[in-house]
This record gives structure tokens, sequence and C-alpha cells, in this order.
């Protein structure tokens, strides 16, 4: 069975799981927690780090399952994992340099192994591998250092843990016992998570992901998210379980697809709610270090994607799977350098922007800020663009960068926006509308 399939098959479960979950009204975010969604909705672009020990075999980290690699074998790539080349400084730099504000690294996988020195068993980085070292620290450290605020991603669903029983629909082949106490399994996490919250400094979010395993289980998500919360009142907590968001929750996720789109088969259930948005997409096929995926969407799409995103209200999450020794694969790097270079010049219609009152387009989309519009025209066939009429009167337009004026013509209820060919920008023409 696929990712993907597993996924989808686990979808109608968990929806019908929903009622299980027993979810009342009484969450209420405190001030702190309010202008981080703010501060999440203002930031716009982050950086998703897929790193574990899965990374040594090159081939993405559904590995475990997908070759139904038994716990025995799985563990023996644990001493094989040594990332001596990993410098926190460079990775947090790189993430800025491409106009990123943010990281979600993972700091447990599917595989159930923790990225940081857990006290809650030995399966992690401090105690299996000859590395020996906390990577979640310095990362922590060097994120305060650097102003870039810093999420764990953190699987519900776990392959390696003996209390995760029953289990879902992956994880069959992992060789566990036939019994387990999944309650049990649930304090392991919350005790892991306790560690996340109150050993690391200020955390900007949990990133959940795997709930979709097991159908109709109490997952007790109520009671983990109020523990993040009493910790770390001002910690954003995420689910990406598919589906409208639960009680407890302060922004909602979609996978490989804008707000709206389902061409994943993930978000049909994913009604639009009223929290912040953000999706996340790969550079490549795979979020886990996959040596031979060379599909690589170029910087054009990627920023695409990124200003697709921030017309639909949303924040866009860019995957990097590292590779076992610590370092970025160079067309990685490469694309993030390009997109922080185009943000450079265009990133004031981007950052700290709203979706913009021109709802997406075939041309493009639209953003705003107070009461500047930006138009992202991104397909332009035609000399002329008519956009709708705003309800506010625009009082002049021009293009971002260069300045150039446009000349603006009512039309009936629209507005016709004419620009000379020679300005066009082959990823995105920034009209920059003032209105009054
Ligand atoms: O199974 C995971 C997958 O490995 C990856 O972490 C992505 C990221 O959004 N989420 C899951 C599937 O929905």
């Amino acid at each position: 069975m696929t990712r993907r399939d597993a996924v989808k098959l686990t979808l109608a479960g968990a929806a019908a799981a929903r009622s299980a979950f027993a979810f009342d009204d009484t969450y209420q975010p405190d001030a702190s927690n309010l202008k981080a969604r703010e501060w999440f909705q203002d930031a716009k672009f982050g950086l998703f780090i897929h790193w574990g020990v899965y990374s040594v075999l090159g081939r993405g980290e559904w590995v475990m399952n997908q070759e139904k690699i038994p716990i025995a074998e799985y563990e023996k790539l644990a001493p094989k994992f040594n990332p001596v080349k990993f410098d926190a400084a460079e990775w947090v730099g790189m993430a800025k340099s491409a106009g990123q504000r943010y990281i979600t690294i993972t700091s447990k996988h599917h595989d159930g192994f923790a990225m940081f020195g857990s006290k809650q068993s030995k399966w992690n980085i401090v105690d299996a591998t000859p590395y020996a070292k906390d990577v979640l620290k310095p990362l922590s450290e060097e994120c305060r250092k650097q102003d870039v605020k810093l999420f764990f991603y953190h699987s519900h669903l776990d392959w390696h843990h003996a209390d995760y029983f029953p289990r879902g629909t992956t994880g069959q082949t992992s060789g566990r016992p036939d019994s387990g106490d999944f309650n049990r399994y649930l304090d392991y996490m919350d005790a892991q998570l306790s560690e996340l919250l109150t050993g690391y400094g200020e955390v900007a979010g949990i990133w959940f992901d795997g709930i979709w395993d097991k159908r109709g289980a109490d997952w007790r998500l109520r009671r983990t998210y109020d523990l993040i919360h009493r910790h770390q009142p001002h910690a954003l907590v995420g689910n990406n379980h598919h589906l409208a968001p639960f009680e407890g929750e302060d922004f909602q996720m979609f996978e490989k697809d804008l707000p709206g789109e389902n061409t994943t088969g993930f978000s049909g259930d994913s009604k639009i709610g009223r929290l912040p948005l953000e999706t996340c997409e790969t550079i490549n096929g795979a979020w886990g270090y996959n040596a031979g995926d060379k599909n690589l969407k170029s910087t054009k799409a990627l920023l695409r994607y990124l200003i697709n995103a921030a017309g639909r209200n949303a924040n866009f999450l860019l995957n990097i799977g590292p590779k076992p020794d610590g370092t970025v694969q160079e067309d990685f790097v490469t694309r993030l350098k390009e997109m922080g270079a185009w943000l450079g010049k265009n990133g004031e219609s981007i950052y700290g922007t709203r979706g913009g009152p021109i709802t997406p387009r075939p041309w493009g989309v639209s953003t705003q800020k107070g009461s500047t519009v930006y138009a992202h025209v991104l397909d332009w066939p035609d000399p002329v663009l008519p956009i709708p009429r705003l309800a506010r009167k625009v009082k002049s337009a021009k293009l971002l960068g260069s300045g150039e004026k446009i000349t603006i013509t009512n039309w009936g209820d629209q507005l016709l926006l004419d620009m000379p060919s020679k300005e066009r920008d082959a990823i995105d023409t920034v009209v920059v509308l003032e209105t009054v």
C-alpha cells in the first residue's frame, strides 16, 4: 500500500472518529496565541525539514513501511546515522536567505525515532547513534540568534512503539507484539512533547501528523493540545488530519494542495475554516531524503506556489530532506537562494499581506496590506487585463519594482489594466493598486 493510499483509506475513518474526540467549545486562545497567529500569517513562508535515520537509506521517510523492514532490522540504521556535517547556523542561514521566517522540523516521524535527547526511550539520536548529540538544541539556539521561529513536527503515528496498539492501517510489518496499551503510548507521546516544550526555549508550535492511521481511536487530542498550551500558551497547534480543524487547534494545514483544491485526494474533507492557513509541498516528490528522485520543481513553479498560497490567504511551508551526513542537496539550496532573491525584490507583496479582494482568477491572485492591493499576474494572455471593480476606489496603479505607471480604465463593473508587454515578468508581474 502506498503512503497516499494509506492516508486516503483512513480519511473516512478519521471523519467518523470525529465524534469520538468529544470536542467542546471551551478552548480560549490567550492574547499571546492570538498575537502568534497574526505573526504566523505575516510570516508567509517557512522551511519544512524531514530528517531522521531513514535518510541513511535515501529512499524517503516511508521506507520502513514500504519495504516491510522489521524493527530489529530498521534499528540497524541508527549506528550508521552520523551527521557530522550538520551545521545549525548554516541551515538557519539558508532558510533566512530563502526569505523563510520559520522552520518546522521533524522531532519524531512515523518511525518513532526522536531527533532529540528524549529520556522517554533510547530510540533517539543521542542514545542510538554514533553522533550522540541532540540536533534540535543547536537548531533552537540558532533560530533564536537569527530571529527565525521554530516549530516541531511530531508524528502521532508510531511504527516503533510497542504500545501503539491496536495498530492502524500502516506499520503492520514492523514485528511488534500483538498487544499494547494505547493510553500508555499517548502518555509517552505527551511526555516527549513536554520535553520539547520545556527544554528548547520558545517553541512556535507543534505540527501533528498521523491520526489518519487509526480509525475511530481516541487520540486524546484535546488533552494533548491543552498540555501544549499549558507549557507555552502562544504555541500554535496544527494537525495534518486532512479534516476541518478541531477545538484546540490554532492553524489549519493542507498538504500538496492549495486551500480549496484537492488534487491529492487528501483535502476532500478539509473545509476551509477561520484559522490561519498553511500548505506544504516538496521540491522533488519526497519529504525525507530520496537520492533517486530527480524530479525537481523549478524555482518558478515553487515561487508561483508561494504566490498562489498567499493569494488564498495561506502560508507556504516548503520541504527539504537533508542527507544523512547533515548536508542539503545542492539542487535544493539553489532553489531556496533563488526564491530568496525574488522575495528580496517582491517581498512587500507577500509578507504581512492577507488574501486580497480579487478572488483567484485564471490570470493569478491578489494579496493586500492595508489600503494597498497587489495583483499578482501570473498568466496574462492579452495586453489589457480586466479585473473586478474593487469595493474601494483605486487611485493609482504601478508596477512593483520599476514603479512604471499602469493606465486604468473603468469599464462597466470592471477595471481594465493596460501594461506594456516588455515589462511583464516571467514569474509574476505585480501590479500595486493604491486604494482610498
Ligand atoms: O505520512 C506523512 C508524510 O511522510 C509527510 O510527513 C507528510 C507531510 O505533510 N505528511 C504525511 C502524510 O499526510
